[in-house]
């Protein structure tokens, strides 16, 4: 698109009209997605001044303390989407089951949601970046009735768009409709989402890793070999403990993210559905690659249950093989003199 402001409106609308056989539900969707991020973002900048920091006293359905921003985005994200008319449904990571959203007027919706309404929230009262992740599904189950779990339990190679925001230095939103990856940035003086990076392809390896180092004596060895390779090939560690915003940085400078498995979280801590899924999806449409510590691909995973988890290494092709062959190398290498 020719060097104007591109608003994210008039992009999604632009790639319907390239889909002959586009309804324009998914570009509803999509824009409604856009409009509850400017919501969440006008609280996020100014949470700090508001009472909605700090633990809300409640832990969500898989045990994490629940901030009152969490609540918030939660709340506003299904009320843009209920009122969207375009989705029958949403799964959360801060409500324990799935929310059927009833047909508006009478129209069945063919999508639903998928979210993670603020990731890496334990991260607000410090000011640092928090996200939005999102991923969308055609619904499978009869459309003339209500949402199943069927719906929401279908693999990552399903997904017809997901995405993420980041409210960070600036508020920026990236998605997939499988077609490429374009990022926008809020510009607040039109409140608009402005299209600012077109096409983005993730640098084939980077020289940052991302890592809770902290647990390093609780990966497997394999895990272990990886991170001192890594070490050894002087790359930094770059870890903000926000997932999207580690996702985010290793989109455009390169690098590998991981979330192995721990004692404290033996499948993994991050959640297949509405963290790895989307992101994964994204990152493997600029040219990257996402895979659980057993090495299978994260979009292939089988998903049995919404809050399920997964472990995950994302990020750079090149550094993602080279993991992959630290764990064939490594993995089930029986100890020697109780060492590995
Ligand atoms: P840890 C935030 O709570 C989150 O879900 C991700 O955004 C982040 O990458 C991870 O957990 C951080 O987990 O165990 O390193 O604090």
């Amino acid at each position: 698109m020719e060097n104007r402001i591109v608003t994210l409106d008039e992009f999604i609308i632009h790639r319907q009209k390239e889909h002959p056989f586009a309804t324009g539900e998914l570009t509803g969707l999509l824009r409604d997605i856009g409009v509850a991020a400017k919501i969440v973002n006008r609280e996020v900048n100014k949470a700090g001044l508001l009472n909605i920091l700090g633990a809300a006293g409640k832990e969500n359905k898989t045990g994490d303390s629940v901030q009152k921003l969490d609540l918030y985005a939660n709340e506003k994200l299904i009320e843009c989407l209920r009122n969207s008319g375009e989705c029958a449904g949403i799964a959360s990571e801060e409500s324990e089951d799935f929310i059927p959203i009833p047909a508006v007027e009478g129209k069945e919706s063919k999508y639903v949601v998928v979210v993670d309404p603020l990731d890496g929230s334990s991260n607000i009262d410090v000011n640092v970046s928090v996200g939005t992740i999102f991923g969308i599904y055609r619904r499978v189950s009869d459309p003339s009735g209500p949402v199943q779990l069927e719906d929401f339990l279908q693999k990552g190679t399903d997904l017809v768009a997901a995405g993420y925001v980041l409210y960070g230095t600036s508020t920026i939103l990236v998605y997939t409709t499988g077609r490429g990856v374009n990022a926008f940035t809020l510009d607040p003086t039109i409140g608009e989402f402005c299209l600012s990076h077109q096409n983005i392809k993730i640098p084939k390896r980077g020289n940052f890793y991302s890592v809770n180092q902290g647990y390093y004596l609780k990966f497997d060895v394999e895990m272990r070999r990886y991170i001192d390779h890594c070490s050894d090939e002087n790359y930094g560690l770059r870890y903000i403990g926000s997932m999207v915003s580690d996702i985010h940085r290793i989109l455009f400078q390169g690098g590998i993210f991981l979330y192995p498995n721990t004692r404290k979280y033996p499948q993994g801590k991050l959640r297949l559905l509405y963290e790895c899924n989307p992101l994964a999806f994204v990152v493997e449409q600029t040219g990257g690659k996402a895979i659980t510590c057993n090495l299978e691909r994260i979009l292939e995973l089988e998903p049995r249950e919404l809050h399920q988890r997964t472990t995950i290494a994302i990020g750079s092709p090149e550094m993602v093989d080279e993991m992959e062959a630290f764990v064939k190398r490594y993995a089930n290498v029986p100890a020697v003199n109780g060492q590995n």
